[in-house]
């Protein structure tokens, strides 16, 4: 079995050199599904995983624009369609210094399988740009946006290929894009998600993927009889995700000690709560400050500079920033300090010596692709009310991503089973991998 994996990962090596990210995604995936496969007889030898490791089409351009002094600017726009088989191109855009060919592939690849999981009609794909939005003006970056959607804009469509946020990319960023496009095509519809709740956003998008990855760790609690209620949390970022991941942790009776973002941490002993909470999403998503700013206005805590949350002792881990933010040190000082679940709200947080030492360890771990899919699940709901031309309530939408991630949970146990316990990630990549598979076997080779 080994040899079948290493021959394909050269493979897929040989055509991506220089993609550290896209590869690390890959082997993380056919580590689980290529076994799968060879048992499974409608698979094997259709070369399906070969076919979903290439991009169904790559867009990369030039993002030309003049800033508030008049400089002109350059940067580089990406959209990665990596797979339609069961819906449209659907995956979020993300606006960070550090973008590049290889990190938009991990995702779009990823991107796959989670949107499978969340039983709703979508492709995989991700896009973005290596724009920077830290420090610049509203005016910078709404410009920045017009350039970029002038050319996105031809490539996408709510039936073709649906954009939302990532990193850099919140309600003000997809306020600029949703305006241009519409400016563009003379036409008003639900292009991106993400929107803003009187122009066609759905209620819960905001909380949506950090109030999924809290149910899916309750899910995984309750599966062995425990409860978030009462645990000790460590959050890792301080944006969207971390935000609402926070949130609902502190609503359903945990006590989260840090936060973070890409500075370093703070740790509250006392616990963040509610009302701490607000300063921090009024800091972030208004000041934009950093979070180092916390421990002037709540001397009890401390800042530490330059540094992960992961030596703090807990019970839950929630990493919330971005790839490769806990590695293999950082996941053993999670084990020795008895932590009992690790679920990833940002994209491959753990790296694959950390993954391997959860999996080895007690420690119940929820790979993104399951655990943060409400997000993209939401999505998937904005784009139904868009297209009934009808909104639902917050208690409608709530309780549809309830079920979802009750329903990717299930997924994960009935393809996870292990020798001793459930595999999280194996039942992950295998479910999503059987939807995809099934659809590209029905749709011929294309
Ligand atoms: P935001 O831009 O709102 O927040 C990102 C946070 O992560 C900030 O605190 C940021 O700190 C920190 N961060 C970013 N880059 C780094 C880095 N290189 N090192 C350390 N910290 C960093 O993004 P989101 O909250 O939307 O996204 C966070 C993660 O969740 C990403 O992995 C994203 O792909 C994933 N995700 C997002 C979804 C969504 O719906 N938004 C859905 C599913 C997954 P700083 O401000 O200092 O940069
Ligand atoms: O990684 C992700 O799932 C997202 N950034 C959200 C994608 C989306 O289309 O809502």
């Amino acid at each position: 079995m080994d040899t079948i994996i290493n021959n394909f990962l050269s493979e897929v090596e040989a055509r991506n050199r220089h993609q550290p990210e896209f590869m690390q995604a890959v082997s993380e995936v056919v580590e689980t599904v290529i076994p799968y496969i060879v048992s499974q007889k409608i698979y094997y030898g259709q070369n399906i995983l070969l076919r979903m490791v290439e991009p169904e089409r790559v867009i990369s351009f030039r993002v030309a624009w003049v800033d508030e002094a008049g400089e002109i600017r350059v940067n580089r726009g990406y959209r990665v369609e990596m797979n339609s088989a069961i819906g449209p191109y659907k995956g979020g855009l993300r606006f960070h210094p550090n973008v590049n060919l290889s990190i938009l592939k991990f995702l779009a690849f990823e991107q796959i399988f989670k949107n499978a999981l969340t039983t709703l009609p979508m492709g995989g794909g991700k896009g973005g740009s290596d724009f920077d939005p830290k420090g610049k003006s509203d005016i910078d970056v709404m410009r920045f946006c017009q350039s970029f959607m002038t050319e996105l804009a031809r490539h996408i469509g709510p039936n073709r290929d649906i954009p939302a946020g990532d990193i850099g990319v919140g309600s003000r960023e997809i306020g600029y894009m949703f305006g241009q496009y519409k400016r563009l095509r003379n036409e008003f519809t639900g292009v991106l998600t993400g929107k803003g709740l009187t122009w066609g956003g759905s209620l819960i998008r905001s909380e949506a993927t950090g109030y999924g990855v809290v149910y899916f760790i309750e899910n995984m609690l309750q599966n062995v009889g425990q409860s978030i209620q009462g645990k000790t949390v460590v959050v890792s970022g301080s944006g969207n995700v971390a935000q609402y991941a926070a949130e609902k942790a502190i609503i359903m009776g945990a006590k989260v000690l840090t936060m973070s973002d890409s500075s370093g941490y703070i740790f509250d002993q006392d616990g963040i709560n509610q009302e701490k909470l607000q300063y921090i999403m009024d800091l972030k998503n208004n000041k934009r400050g950093r979070i180092k700013q916390y421990v002037k206005q709540y001397p009890k805590a401390s800042y530490y500079d330059g540094q992960t949350p992961w030596n703090v002792p807990c019970q839950i881990a929630i990493p919330c920033a971005t790839q490769n933010e806990l590695l293999e040190n950082d996941a053993k000082a999670l084990i020795k300090n008895q932590c009992i679940a690790v679920g990833e709200g940002a994209n491959m947080p753990s790296n694959h010596g950390a993954i391997h030492q959860f999996l080895n360890s007690k420690v119940l771990f929820a790979p993104g692709k399951a655990s943060n899919a409400g997000g993209v699940a939401v999505s998937g709901l904005e784009m139904a009310q868009n297209s009934l031309r009808f909104s639902w309530t917050r208690e409608q939408v709530n309780e549809r991503l309830k079920v979802i991630m009750n329903d990717i949970h299930q997924s994960c146990l009935d393809y996870g089973q292990g020798e001793k316990r459930v595999n999280y990630v194996k039942g992950a990549n295998i479910a999503g991998f059987v939807k995809v598979a099934d659809a590209m076997l029905a749709q011929g080779v294309v």
